[in-house]
């Protein structure tokens, strides 16, 4: 089934910060219309796709009109005429028009926003929900990774980690995975709640890092999980996106929280008692982008026991994957369809990752709306791990709630296997 594009318009909407950012609504000649909005990070790689931004004082430079009017004067006429289901041909005129890695002349907003509104376009003229226009032949679903404690870039770095985040271990479908994170979610918020006011949430929705210490935020997280009754480690593991990148400064880890500032063996250490200590099941960023020395030691030291995430350090881009994998640095890849700026380099991605052993974790950024792509593209390119932020505020659980929905479609699958790279963590105290 193919159709052609007819239109495609830009318009401003608005991200679960205030933010404007860039919807893209393609039309075909046969009458069909979707649309897709750009997601923006806090933390952002050096190495990935930008967004474009007007700049000046207005709405702290932060609006996106020039990144729309893009969309209407360069993209639309190259794209009208293309037959929407050609995604990669639709996503390499991109290329064309913009060949920079970080999508200086077209802006990642732009460009991430029009190639997944084209996307779903096509499945939309397919007539399918757009997972199973990826992959007819699903059999399960991502297993969620939820944040519980903000941090870092998403709480005014209230502490230095970013994300204090769960996986669901021994659930095995996406409903009771969601009941155990939000029983582990409610006990934290009980345990903040005792300890003084409660301060709301973070960025993502997980709960404001009322603590002067990161390992204090670790010793509520795996309380919690104890307390909502589950085995730390067992039933329920923690994943941590420290973002390292966010607090290395010429080779110096520095944690503000505690006033205390690392050389790369000394962070390695403190790393080490954190894995000893807590039942760790994955660690994102744990060595800064600019430290592949870090990102190596780091992995071979917890790399058999954990996930060790590359977000910053891959930006998405799978020649990054190949010589991260050749030298050992991550064993497992964070995939955001704005990092690499369009869905076709995002799907690259993931397949080499795949493709050279390692895990997969689709992602969405800080910055996020009811845009629910990511859920169905994690389903559909079948990542092993999918991350939205916390199960609260609308644009995250926009895309859990979906998850459950795509589930019901598929007449309840399992959750896919916590991924084998990894042995079990080692029992809390043991
Ligand atoms: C990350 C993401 C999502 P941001 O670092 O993994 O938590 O944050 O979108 O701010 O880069
Ligand atoms: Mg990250």
């Amino acid at each position: 089934m193919t159709d052609t594009i007819a239109e495609v318009r830009g318009r401003r909407v608005w991200d679960s910060r205030g933010r404007p950012t860039v919807e893209v609504e393609v039309f075909t000649a046969g009458g069909m219309r979707a649309r897709a909005i750009a997601p923006a990070g806090a933390s952002r790689g050096s190495a990935e796709a930008s967004d474009l931004r007007d700049g000046g004082s207005r709405l702290g430079g932060l609006d996106v009109l020039t990144a729309i009017s893009r969309v209407h004067t360069v993209i639309a006429p190259a794209l009208v005429g293309h037959d929407v289901c050609a995604q990669s041909t639709i996503d390499s005129v991109l290329d064309q028009l913009d060949p920079t890695p970080t999508r200086e002349v077209l802006g990642g907003n732009a460009t991430v926003a029009t190639s997944l509104a084209v996307l779903h376009t096509a499945s939309a003229v397919a007539k399918q929900p757009l997972w199973r226009y990826l992959n007819p032949e699903v059999r399960t679903i991502p297993r969620p990774e939820i944040q519980i404690i903000g941090g870092g870039a998403h709480a005014a770095r209230r502490v230095d980690l970013q994300d204090f985040m769960v996986i669901p271990l021994s659930a095995t479908s996406i409903a009771d995975a969601l009941v155990h994170v939000a029983e582990v979610y409610r006990t934290v918020g009980e345990l903040f709640a005792a300890r003084g006011p409660v301060l709301g949430v973070a960025d993502e929705g997980g709960h404001w890092p009322a603590v002067s210490r990161n390992e204090e935020a670790l010793e509520l997280l795996t309380t919690g999980i104890e307390r909502a009754g589950f085995r730390a480690g067992t039933d329920v593991g923690i994943s941590l996106d420290i973002a390292a990148s966010e607090f290395e400064k010429d080779g110096t880890y520095r944690l503000s929280a505690e006033d205390r500032d690392f050389a790369r063996d000394e962070w390695l250490a403190v790393l080490h008692n954190w894995m000893r200590d807590y039942p760790i099941v994955a660690i994102e960023d744990p060595a800064s982008e600019h430290d592949p020395i870090g990102m190596r030691a780091a992995t071979a030291a917890f790399g058999a026991r954990a996930l060790i995430v590359g977000d910053d350090y891959i930006v998405t881009n799978p020649d990054r994957i190949t010589e991260a994998a050749a030298d050992s640095a991550c064993n497992t890849a964070l995939i955001k369809v704005n990092q690499a700026g369009t869905v076709t380099r995002s799907w690259q991605a993931h397949e080499r990752a795949h493709a050279v052993g390692w895990a997969t974790i689709v992602s969405a950024r800080s910055g996020e709306t009811e845009d629910v792509s990511v859920a169905h593209l994690a389903v559909g390119w079948g990542a092993d791990i999918v991350k939205v932020g916390s199960i609260t505020r609308g644009e995250r659980t926009a895309k859990w709630n979906e998850l459950i929905r795509i589930d019901e479609e598929l007449g309840g699958v399992p959750l896919a296997e916590f991924p084998h790279t990894c042995a079990a963590p080692a029992p809390r105290g043991g």
